[in-house]
């Protein structure tokens, strides 16, 4: 039987456990990424690990998220990151280089290795034909200390792509079709193998852009083959050495299949609040427009901002529109520079800014209350903007730039004919904002730089015999790590201080949470389905862990936050009857006894709830090597005891 892309590069680094879909494995890192607003804090775990230097082939820290710096804090931040690279052997890339997915493919991308990275976005990876998953910081740390990752075995869907997408149709249509059929649960416990002849139409970038998003699908990645296309991209990027041919099997047997024809897809847009809410313009009719940001991890590429500037040629953005551009890299910048297409962007009037997250975090470029806003981004959870009422749209920069210049949205094929976009045959390389680490016999010479603003993180504690404490919160489908610990140029700095990013804790659902989990000192928190969708950040574990919340109940998890609850010490419960979640009120007191008797019993842990005098079974799924951390109260504290 033959194997699927996926399965060939699992089995190719699997160092623990078997290949058996389900069930945990342990796989070889061969490299890491992290990003600044979750860097911080896998630095401190990094260092609190003790290992000298990184044990990854590459290892490379992006300073690209908190680059607003309207205080000492982020600087602080990016200066205490460089040390740490300096000293223990990681690249730094600097602020101004670009978005982290971005420079990763340019640079480092190589097909057929692992990477993981302390960002949800690291799947852009495979559209270089990379297994890429995102992490949460803690298990970045880990792996950049020589240890595995560790993943359920996945599923693997095949999305068999034919045809070839029309003209103004884009890439980024291609992974709103997949969200509208499968939606933001429809890829857990999978990866998305896109396969067909209609690959081959597609440019590594493009292919990055379907991968990335591939993260709003819950999915724990995507991935591209690695063909000729691949191959001229490396060799545009001087890397051709870098280049291996890579594909499924043809007697490949995949889990689930979905048939896309590009030449049927049409201009779509994700429609707020939800990356799944995919309508067709036709659908959404006449909206007029306030703002228009084109930029992110998703479609910041070159050949993005080259269709960008083509659309934008001569013409004026529209009086009622602002809109604002930030190309994705400094190679992206610089050649859009060099070839006039940057003066053409200035001149049509877009706002240009730094070569970073920007918008897509909040970090400005927040829209006017009940603003329209077009992105090109990848998420529009409610108040990711900045502005609570904003009405956020996911579109291609095709349909975003048409829309500019119309001031309402627009359908792109309204622009006529295509001409052919190309990438060039050689980018413009240079690495000069990549700092090299300090050799390893030098390592004793580098100061690690730290400010005031980073904290400790909390400790946790070994697992209690009995968890008795009050829910302090009740949420219901589908909360994002956004809701869960906001983000935002106010919050961001304070990424490396749990006390202080704390107080901002669920504050999008209800700004009492931190006082009230605090007056209760240890609580449970209840939620519905798909639960910590979004965000890799941690932080979304570590402040309910530092407000004293002991478990989460819900009816269904996102990956990499139940990883992330799991490794903060937290237990991730679901019901096992969905209807107890109607059961269960604000306040109500829950009870579980001999904890750690039940969990080595089995997957079941009955939970009482005291204040009705009723018990409901809940379902613990975790391998035994999370039980372990669980007991310990979290993977550093397991780490420390096991040197695993
Ligand atoms: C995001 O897009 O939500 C972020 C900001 O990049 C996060 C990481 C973070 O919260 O720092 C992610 O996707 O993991
Ligand atoms: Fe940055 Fe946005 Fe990409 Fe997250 S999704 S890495 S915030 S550009």
């Amino acid at each position: 039987m033959g194997l699927t892309l996926t399965e060939k590069i699992l089995s190719a680094h699997i160092v623990d456990g078997e290949m058996i879909k389900g069930k945990e494995i342990g796989i070889r890192i061969d490299q890491t990424l992290t990003q600044d607003a979750t860097g911080t804090m896998a630095y401190l775990e990094f260092e609190a690990m003790g290992v000298p230097r990184v044990k990854t082939e590459r290892s490379v820290a992006y300073i690209d998220h908190n680059t607003l710096q309207s205080g000492f804090e982020n600087a602080d931040d990016h200066r205490f990151i460089g040390s740490v690279c300096k000293k223990h052997g990681i690249y730094f890339s600097r602020p101004g280089n670009g978005i982290c997915h971005q420079v990763h493919l340019e640079r480092f991308g190589i097909p057929g290795k692992t990477l993981i990275g302390s960002d949800s976005h690291t799947p852009t990876g495979g559209g270089i034909g990379m297994i890429a998953i995102g992490a949460g910081g803690m298990d970045v740390a880990v792996a950049m200390g020589g240890g595995a990752y560790y993943i359920t075995c996945p599923k693997v869907v095949k999305v068999e792509l034919s045809g070839k997408l029309s003209p103004w149709v884009s890439a980024k249509d291609v992974i709103l079709e997949v969200l509208k059929r499968l939606s933001v649960k429809g890829g857990v416990g999978k990866v998305i193998e896109y396969c067909g002849a209609g690959v081959k139409t597609l440019s590594v970038p493009e292919r990055a852009t379907i991968t990335n998003m591939g993260a709003e699908l819950g999915a724990t990645t995507s991935i591209f083959p690695s063909d000729e296309t691949t191959r001229e991209f490396l060799k545009a990027q001087g890397r051709e050495q870098d280049y291996t041919p890579l594909c499924a099997d043809d007697d490949a047997v995949y889990d689930e299949l979905v048939e896309i024809n590009l030449s049927e897809l049409v201009p779509l847009a994700a429609c707020p609040h939800s990356p799944d809410n995919v309508k067709s313009v036709k659908e959404i009719g006449n909206l007029k427009i306030d703002q228009v940001c084109i930029g992110s991890c998703t479609n910041s590429s070159l050949l993005d901002m080259l269709k960008v500037a083509h659309i934008l040629k001569g013409k004026t953005v529209h009086p009622d529109v602002s809109l604002s551009i930030a190309p994705g890299s400094k190679q992206v910048l610089n050649m859009l520079a060099k070839n006039g297409a940057l003066s053409i962007m200035i001149e049509a009037g877009a706002r240009i800014l730094e070569s970073a997250c920007g918008p897509c975090i909040g970090m400005g470029q927040s829209p006017n209350s009940k603003g329209i806003s077009l992105r090109t981004f990848n998420r529009n959870f409610e108040g990711r903007s900045g502005t609570k009422d904003g009405q956020i749209y996911l579109v291609s920069p095709e349909m975003a730039a048409a829309s500019a210049l119309t001031g309402v949205l627009t359908d792109p094929r309204d622009l006529g004919e295509m001409p052919e976009f190309k990438l060039p045959e050689f980018f413009d390389v240079n690495d000069n904002m990549i700092v090299p680490p300090i050799e390893a016999d030098k390592m004793d010479t580098v100061e690690v730089l730290r400010g005031p603003n980073i904290k400790p993180f909390p400790v946790s504690e070994p697992l209690a015999q009995t968890i008795d404490a009050q829910c302090s919160l009740k949420v219901g489908d589908n909360i994002t790590t956004d809701h869960i610990m906001p983000a935002g140029a106010k919050i961001l700095p304070l990424r490396s201080n749990i006390p202080e990013i704390s107080k901002h804790c669920f504050a999008v659902c209800d700004e009492n949470f931190y006082k009230r989990a605090l007056d209760m000192g240890k609580s449970v928190i209840v939620g519905g389905s798909n639960y910590g969708q979004g965000s890799s950040r941690e932080h979304a574990a570590l402040a309910p862990l530092y407000l004293g919340v002991k478990a989460v109940i819900t009816k269904s998890f996102a990956r990499i936050h139940m990883a992330n609850l799991v490794n903060a010490g937290i237990l991730p419960l679901t019901f096992k009857n969905e209807a107890d979640y109607e059961r269960i009120d604000q306040n109500d007191e829950l009870k579980i006894e001999n904890v750690i008797e039940q969990i080595k019993a089995g997957d079941e842990i009955t939970v009482k709830n005291v204040t009705k005098n009723y018990e409901f079974t809940t379902v613990l799924s975790v391998s035994d090597r999370q039980k372990d951390m669980l007991y310990a109260g979290g993977l550093l504290n397991y780490t420390k005891e096991t040197g695993k």
